[in-house]
């Protein structure tokens, strides 16, 4: 007799019910074990700790999963308003220790690992990056997802799952070498591929158009080449508070008809070849943090990432509510992070009009109320332009509807100016003269309700500079949201030490509170609490000497002031100027002008896009200035400077805990905000810095006392543009004469001449965008003010304790619930235990 098979009888909701999983350290360690040994079919013998970081990662996997399941029930059934956050770049970087601080489990694992005789460190240093952004605006969307969580906020961030994220960087002969960074390679424990989820894309063919059974005009984009969008579904969880919030990332497969056209066509080798143009698209992320013009690949990432998304949104609504869309503006609202996924403006009209056959008014009415844009440069090279030609042969369809967007809006500027056409030449979406183009800022303004900058100063100079004409037509658009950083990756997991000394004094209210640290500054002034926050950060500062010296082999003091410099590698931040006030410092040892000195570890990291020029041979300046001053024996201790290769979000985790010194020098108007200072700023580190995007701000905070601040006002910089002369300014002061006079004569590069010429001569020119020389001398003055106040350690670490206490501020909790205050208008949810 066969077996009875009860496929039908099974009521459905037991498949999934199960007990709940146990906290502690018993459950995690019988977990571990058995993921371990039963799933990855590992013993003993086994001497990688990849395998062991992958039993553990599942075992606190599973701990996401019942309350992603339970996060995803309650959105549902309270049918609330979202918001999506449209992302090219989620700088994630490790998920492990994030994830088991989130859910508290940090000790329960820390100390079944110790009992298995397993160093969870290691572990946790055995996972990769997901380094799928370039810096700043990749990692602000990771840490916006992370603060959305922990505010039980129902956001859902979409981004793109490339194959191989930002590239490792090599120094070889002192220069930058990219090293693809395949990060899949061993599997992601931290993603689930939901291939029933999958949107189809359309590219390339033409447009048809006919009339409907109502007699409207309908428009049909035909003969496409599709892709298929694949979503991957990665948790994202809250800080102690059940919610597991959703990051889907697409990949790009190939569809059937895709390799069955090719394959009938007889060749199986094109139809492979096929294969690869789809999958393609998902393969590499772009690794400059500027704009590089005209890309069509990175032009059919972005259209793939908003077309993907937004099918995916209507097709869950129109799964709940049917083609009925008029409640959809209620209860969704997108937020484009720059302009990258602006074509998302374009799309969702398309979708509405050409799929859910809406007129325009009413496709209009639901776009430009769900649309919001953020901005993050103010540098007009940096604006994100499309040749026409380029769009009509990709997305003929969403070039056809940017113009009749282009044509409604110049008729609004010509009623709202008339007569002024110069002024419709400036705002048209289209720019014409020369070859067309379409300007996604401009597309994206004008599909959207609220625009905003990053930091003060950068909101106003977008409403007073580069985006006026769009203020002064839509003034209510515009506003300002500063950003922040994720107190629990960058306070509570990267430097456990401090935050356990903050929590004994003032409570750990301040992990989701961030404004709490305030209860540390009159502790600045209790002799006890500085000696064990010195101890705390020389602790930190000594972890810091030790990865680099496993990883370097260079001995760094940890009684030297450590200065240090990580961001991308740009000559508006300005890294030169870092490298000039290490040149002098060299200069006056080597002149005996030591009276009264500090010792000085500077260091500096950073990428350089592949294609900028300017960019590595800073690199390279910095690795030969390092090589003459750290080999000289005269120097010793006194100064030194380091490269640090590969800087990503796990290398800040390691540095922002060990510095005491954060250079913030950029050109004054020229950073949106900077993101990295307000992680020094919370680890206890002081800012030198320019008044230049947030370092306002922080200043601001932490009061003029307990910052560095050198350099031109933005202002001053655009005053003194007419009349730059750097030549002379050489010439009149003594130390950057002798400066030049080192970097000219070559003294950093005997064997390799010429190589810096390009370098010097940028700073010479009077057309120096970033000014480096203007503010030479300030910054020298300022670093002489530094190391007084180094000195007197009790002072020092005073103004530490003040920087910690007053960055409250720079949470991205405040960020998003200001987000959310203004213009996601979104209602907490919260998920039951
Ligand atoms: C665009 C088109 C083609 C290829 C690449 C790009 C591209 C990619 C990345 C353009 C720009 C970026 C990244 C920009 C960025 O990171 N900006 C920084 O954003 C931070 C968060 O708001 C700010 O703190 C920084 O000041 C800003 O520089």
């Amino acid at each position: 007799m066969p077996e009875k098979r009860f496929t039908q009888s099974k009521p459905k909701p037991t498949i999934t019910a199960l007990p709940k999983l146990g906290m502690d350290k018993e459950a995690l360690t019988f977990d571990f074990k058995r993921y371990y040994s039963h799933t990855l079919g590992r013993n003993e013998q086994c001497r990688s700790p990849h395998y062991a970081y992958e039993a553990l990662s599942l075992a606190i996997r599973d701990r996401l999963m019942e309350r992603w399941k339970e996060t995803y029930n309650s959105y549902k059934d309270t049918d609330c308003r979202r918001a999506f956050y449209l992302s090219m770049e989620f700088l994630m970087g490790r998920s492990l220790s994030n994830a088991m601080l989130n859910i508290g489990v940090t000790d329960e694992g820390s100390r079944a690992m110790y009992d298995l005789g397993l160093e969870i460190e290691e572990l946790i240093e055995s996972e990769p990056d997901a380094g799928l952004g370039n810096g700043g605006l990749g990692r602000l969307a990771a840490c916006f997802v992370d603060s959305c969580a922990t505010l039980q906020l129902p956001v859902m961030g979409y981004g793109l799952r490339y194959e191989y994220g930002m590239f490792a960087q090599l120094i070889i002969n002192g220069e930058q070498v990219e090293e693809p960074d395949h990060w899949l390679r061993n599997g992601n424990i931290w993603e689930i591929e939901r291939p029933e989820y999958a949107q189809r894309v359309k590219f390339g063919g033409h447009t048809e158009s006919h009339i409907d059974e109502n007699g409207n005009t309908r428009v049909c984009w035909v003969d496409t080449h599709d892709v298929l969008a694949v979503p991957f579904d990665t948790p994202v969880p809250g800080y102690k508070n059940n919610t597991v919030n959703t990051l889907r990332l697409w990949k790009a497969t190939a569809t059937e008809e895709f390799d069955l056209q090719e394959f009938n066509a007889g060749d199986y080798a094109d139809s492979v070849a096929a294969k690869n143009t789809a999958e393609n698209i998902t393969m590499v992320l772009y690794p400059n943090d500027a704009n590089e013009n005209g890309k069509e690949l990175r032009l059919q990432q972005q259209y793939f990432l908003a077309s993907a998304s937004l099918q995916d949104i209507l097709a869950n609504w129109v799964g709940r509510h049917g083609t009925d869309f008029s409640g959809f503006a209620e209860k969704n609202c997108f937020q484009l992070n720059d302009t990258h996924p602006s074509i998302a403006v374009a799309e969702l009209m398309r979708l509405l009009m050409d799929i859910y056959g809406m007129g325009w008014k009413e496709a209009w009415e639901i776009t430009s109320s769900t649309m919001a844009y953020t901005n993050h440069t103010l540098l007009p090279e940096a604006l994100e332009k499309w040749s026409v030609s380029l769009f009509q042969r990709l997305l003929p369809r969403l070039l056809e509807i940017i113009y009749e967007i282009n044509a409604k809006f110049m008729a609004q500027v010509s009623a709202h100016w008339p007569g002024d056409l110069e002024r419709m030449a400036r705002m048209s979406i289209i720019e014409e003269g020369g070859e067309k183009q379409v300007r996604m800022a401009y597309l994206a303004i004008v599909g959207s309700f609220s625009v905003n900058g990053v930091a003060e100063l950068h909101s106003t100079l977008l409403q007073h500079g580069l985006f006026n004409d769009f203020y002064q037509l839509w003034p209510e658009k515009f506003n300002n949201k500063t950003n922040g950083v994720t107190p629990r990756r960058w306070l509570a997991a990267c430097n456990p030490e401090l935050a356990e000394l903050i929590t004994e004094n003032i409570g750990e209210g301040w992990l989701t509170d961030l404004s709490q640290l305030r209860k540390l500054a009159p502790l600045a002034e209790d002799a006890k609490f500085r000696k064990r926050w010195h101890e705390v950060q020389q602790a930190a500062k000594q972890r810091l000497v030790d990865f680099k010296k496993a990883e370097l082999g260079v001995e760094l003091n940890v009684d030297s002031l450590f200065d240090v410099q990580v961001k991308r590698i740009h000559e508006y931040k300005r890294q030169l100027l870092n490298v000039l006030h290490v040149i002098h410092l060299y200069d006056r040892i080597k002149r005996g002008d030591t009276a009264n000195w500090t010792n000085r570890c500077v260091l500096i990291g950073g990428k350089a896009a592949p294609g900028y020029y300017m960019a590595k041979r800073i690199i390279k300046l910095i690795n030969n200035v390092s090589n003459v001053v750290n080999s000289d024996p005269d120097i010793g201790d006194m100064l030194k400077l380091v490269f640090l290769p590969n800087y990503r979000v796990s290398a800040m985790e390691k540095i922002c805990p060990g510095a005491d010194l954060s250079e913030q020098i950029s050109t004054a108007g020229k950073e949106a905000s900077g993101t990295g200072n307000m992680k020094f700023m919370m680890n206890g580190a002081i800012t030198i810095g320019t008044l230049d995007g947030a370092n306002i701000e922080i200043r601001e905070e932490v009061g003029e006392d307990n910052f560095f601040l050198f350099g031109l006002t933005e202002s001053e910089v655009e005053e003194m543009r007419h009349h730059y002369d750097p030549v002379s300014m050489i010439e009149q002061d003594q130390d950057l004469k002798r400066v030049f006079k080192l970097l000219e004569c070559g003294h950093f590069n005997q064997f390799e001449p010429g190589i810096f010429d390009d370098i010097i001569n940028s700073m010479k020119s009077s057309h120096d965008p970033w000014m480096t020389i203007a503010d030479f001398r300030s910054f020298i003055d300022a670093q002489r003010r530094v190391k007084l106040a180094y000195q007197d350690q009790e002072r020092w670490t005073k103004m530490s304790i003040l920087n910690c206490a007053y960055s409250g501020k720079f949470s991205t909790d405040r960020t998003i619930s200001d987000y959310n205050r203004e213009i996601w208008k979104l209602t907490p949810v919260s998920v039951d235990d």
